[in-house]
């Protein structure tokens, strides 16, 4: 049998893989249809026109990502690793299409079945692993590598749940489970071949070999498979497609067994549940930490499998001589969630192939690099000693280990310092002791960069100072970017076509060019264009705003949104104060110079996020009370979005006029919808946070609204900070507060509100609210005459998208590359061997 299969192997062009005639994609849609998916009625659903729609575009997706694979073998290129706990990607069917460049042939393919991709396309759930920005910009990082040829491999988590589903009850958040695999993935292959299997649990013995030497071995574990699922991730029209590669957790077969010969079935399955829970959630927690065994659990899981397939592939190509491994490897670490891939590293080289610990760190600290987001306290990763030493005794052992090297090396740095030492330790001692993961990741890498110029900075002079007495040349900025085919190209197709009739369509692939349309800002009739793009993007907004929130906006007014995860630092609050202001206003009959506005918020809120979701309340009361008063209508109309997520965004940021981008300074590590917005045409409220600082550089102060305390001032401003001082000061924060307190917008619901207003009042907010109002409010009516003046909106308008160049996450990535990976882009320059293949059969 095996050797027929052999002999059936070597027919000509078997090995390239069956070839695929690509101008067949209407037959093949129609083969899905009928054959794959054994449908036979069109029309009735359009999930299996979606689902047969998504394996023919597979198809072409396996059929470059296998001629891309071949590539980095041939080429021998050096690869980097992308490390996340998440991937928000969003759908993919619209991407995969613009970027494989089969816009006419779908569209053509569809007319046969009476629909359209829009229709198509709304089959497809997003796939939402990820919270915010984090997991967004893990998605927009990785097209840009395909899309720049760079051999870059994402390894993430397969959540069986991803992001939860948020849905309101009477202004209350509610959150529901994203069964986002309910309907099948037809993106992914599974590759159970190249499963690993990863330890947890059980403890360590030593013994000495023939030589003398000492070993330790991790006996007695409980082993959990990690199951790949490959997607594949296209570039922009440049025959590339590099892969994600999630892991799924699953019981091995030998422990069910072990169970099972023990005469304990119900047992065995007890655990095959607790193998699969790994993967089962993910933590909906952005920018906290919750501490949870089952986190560390998913952390090492991932770290694990993922290193272990990389030394598995080099041990399979290179033997087991690790000496060039760090000129081929790079692990990007997603900010410390997976830092525990240094230890593992460690583990793999000097327990499983016998490396000296010299030799194995000098290869570690060769091959990874760390990315930090966040300055929040309570976003450091912290794990408690105790529970690594129960989960991963070996683990701990090594990062014990690190840490005795490291400290001698900081003994020499700063002699007889103890205090030095105690400071830089990887372990806080004091209670119970912790292990700091930001520092196992700084000591382990030879890169450590922060994600906006001001925010790299902030790492340098105050978190990390120490290590940047150490180390000052292993710290560097990248500042974020986001993909500008997602960002403009696909959500945007009014103005994308607009763009490319003034300058021509090779923006998509090089954004820096972008910058051309500065040109057209005075030119009176490419303004009128450009209004009217927004006025149809507008519309579409307007709609899904009905369809959701049952509220009407109306295009002839002014978009104000502010759409990201809830949370006190990035201050909705400050944005609804303002809401509430321009109520007062108009009850007052105070309308001078007011421009009408529909304000639009959305967002999650961390489920055990206490204050976050009093705020999401606090707005859709607010909104409820100006929606009904008929004197506001005419002014000012507000809505909460329920479920904000990548696909909403996509229909959110084309239809901005104003973006909001309020942080108190210092907090925001970089912001990136800061950035779809402003490549859209929006014009940015904003402080000096984060991208927002660079943001401003580019497209000009002029054309950018700014207000609020910087974060230099930030430490002075809380050393005599007294709001009640400043309510009384000002007239306008003084009525907004008398209306909150009054309980007008919680009249059926005493006392509701008291949390949020006593956090205004307390002179310890830390977000320093009541602060930044009056300079907020300055800055919102410079806005409201601004946008009085079409002509001028319209003008900074082009002028934001035209600077928007540096924005592009290929600018970011190309950095990344520079600086840290030293990757080389595959070669793209021959035609993709399936077209000249498929020339080939047809002649
Ligand atoms: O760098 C991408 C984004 C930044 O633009 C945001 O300013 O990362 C976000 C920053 N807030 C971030 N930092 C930390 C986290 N996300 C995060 C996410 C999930 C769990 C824990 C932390």
């Amino acid at each position: 049998m095996a050797k027929q299969v052999e002999q059936v192997c070597v027919v000509k062009g078997w090995q390239e893989g069956p070839v695929i005639d690509e101008s067949t994609l209407k037959d093949d849609l129609t083969r899905h249809f009928y054959y794959t998916l054994g449908r036979d009625k069109v029309g009735e659903s359009q999930l299996y026109l979606y689902h047969a729609l998504a394996l023919t575009i597979r198809d072409r997706l396996v059929a470059r990502c296998r001629e891309t694979n071949k590539k980095i073998k041939q080429q021998k290129s050096r690869k980097t690793s992308y490390l996340s706990l998440e991937f928000l990607m969003g759908r993919a069917l619209g991407n995969a299409v613009l970027n494989l460049d089969l816009e006419d042939q779908v569209s053509s393919a569809l007319q046969e079945y009476c629909t359209k991709i829009e229709t198509i396309e709304d089959a497809e759930h997003d796939a939402g692993l990820g919270n915010g920005g984090l997991g967004r910009l893990a998605a927009c990082f990785l097209d840009s590598c395909a899309s720049l040829a760079l051999p870059v491999i994402g390894y993430g988590i397969r959540y069986e749940y991803g992001m939860f589903n948020q849905s309101m009850s009477d202004g209350n958040q509610i959150e529901q489970p994203d069964n986002w695999l309910r309907e099948g993935h037809p993106w992914e292959l599974s590759a159970p071949e190249h499963s690993k299997r990863i330890k947890f649990g059980g403890y360590v013995n030593s013994y000495t070999d023939k030589q003398g030497r000492e070993h330790r071995q991790w006996v007695s574990s409980h082993d959990v498979l990690a199951v790949p699922y490959d997607v594949p991730i296209p570039g922009y029209k440049n025959n590339i497609v590099n892969t994600l590669r999630l892991w799924k957790s699953e019981a091995t077969d030998e422990f069910n067994l072990t169970e099972f010969n023990a005469g304990s079935y119900s047992e065995a399955v007890a655990q095959k549940n607790l193998a699969e829970q790994i993967t089962m959630v993910l933590y909906p927690n952005d920018s906290s930490e919750n501490g949870k065994e089952l986190r560390l659990r998913q952390q090492y899981f991932l770290s694990s499998a993922s290193i272990q397939d990389i030394v598995d592939q080099w041990v399979n190509d290179h033997g087991e001589s690790f000496t060039d491994f760090a000129d081929y490897h790079v692990f990007q670490l997603n900010d410390t969630h997976p830092s525990i891939a240094v230890a593992e590293l460690m583990r793999v080289l000097v327990d499983d192939y016998e490396l000296d610990w010299d030799d194995a760190w000098q290869i570690t600290t060769k091959t990874m690099a760390y990315t930090n987001h966040t300055l929040l306290p309570e976003a450091l990763e912290k794990w408690s000693v105790s529970l690594f030493s129960k989960l991963l005794p070996r683990i701990l052992e090594i990062v014990f280990e690190i840490n005795a090297r490291f400290l001698a090396d900081v003994a020499q740095h700063w002699p007889g310092d103890v205090d030095k030492q105690r400071e830089l330790s990887l372990i806080e001692e004091g209670g119970e002791p912790q292990i700091r993961m930001a520092y196992l990741a700084i000591v382990g890498s030879y890169s450590v960069n922060g994600v906006a110029a001001l925010h790299t900075e902030l790492l340098k002079a105050g978190l990390f100072k120490e290590f940047y007495a150490l180390w000052p040349n292993k710290f560097n900025n990248k500042t974020n970017g986001v993909t500008p085919r997602r960002w403009l190209a696909h959500c945007n197709p009014t103005l994308s076509e607009l763009i490319s009739e003034k300058i021509g369509s090779d923006w998509v692939r090089d954004f820096a060019q972008i910058n051309q349309l500065r040109r057209f800002y005075d030119d009176t009739s490419f303004q009128t264009q450009w209004q009217d793009a927004k006025v149809i993007n507008k519309q579409r907004l307007v709609d899904l705003v009905k369809e959701r929130c049952g509220v009407e906006f109306d295009v002839s007014m002014m978009f104000d949104v502010q759409v990201k995860r809830i949370h006190e630092y990035k201050r909705q609050l400050l944005n609804i104060l303002h809401v509430i202001h321009l109520y007062d206003r108009i009850r007052r009959g105070d309308t001078q110079g007011l421009v009408p506005r529909c304000v639009l918020l959305g967002g999650k809120a961390a489920p055990g996020y206490y204050m976050a979701k009093k705020i999401i309340k606090l707005i859709n009361n607010v909104a409820d009370v100006i929606n009904k008063d008929p004197l506001a209508s005419s002014y000012l109309r507000v809505a909460f979005l329920p479920n904000y997520n990548v696909t909403a965004m996509e229909v959110i940021c084309p239809a901005t006029d104003l973006s909001e981008q309020v942080s108190t300074a210092g907090k925001e590590a970089s912001g990136t919808g800061n950035m779809k917005f402003m490549m859209n045409g929006a014009l940015t409220i904003g402080t000096l946070d984060g991208a927002n600082i660079e943001i401003r550089d580019a497209v000009g102060a002029d054309n950018f609204f700014l207000f609020g305390a910087e974060a230099h001032q930030i430490d002075d401003i809380k050393s005599r900070y007294n709001p009640a001082h400043l309510i009384e000061q000002n007239s306008d924060l003084a009525n907004v507060m008398h209306l909150l307190e009054s309980g007008h917008f919680n009249l059926f619901e005493p006392c509701l509100f008291d949390d949020v207003i006593n956090a205004i009042k307390s002179p310890h907010d830390p977000w320093l609210v009541a602060h930044d109002f009056e300079s907020y409010v300055s800055a919102q009516k410079q806005v409201d005459k601004a946008y009085a003046d079409q002509a001028y909106w319209t003008q900074m308008s082009i002028l934001n998208t035209a600077a928007s160049g540096i924005f592009s996450s290929d600018r970011t990535i190309s950095q990344y590359s520079d600086d840290i990976w030293h990757l080389t882009p595959l070669n793209t320059s021959d035609t993709d061997s399936t077209t000249a293949t498929s020339k080939a059969t047809k002649s």
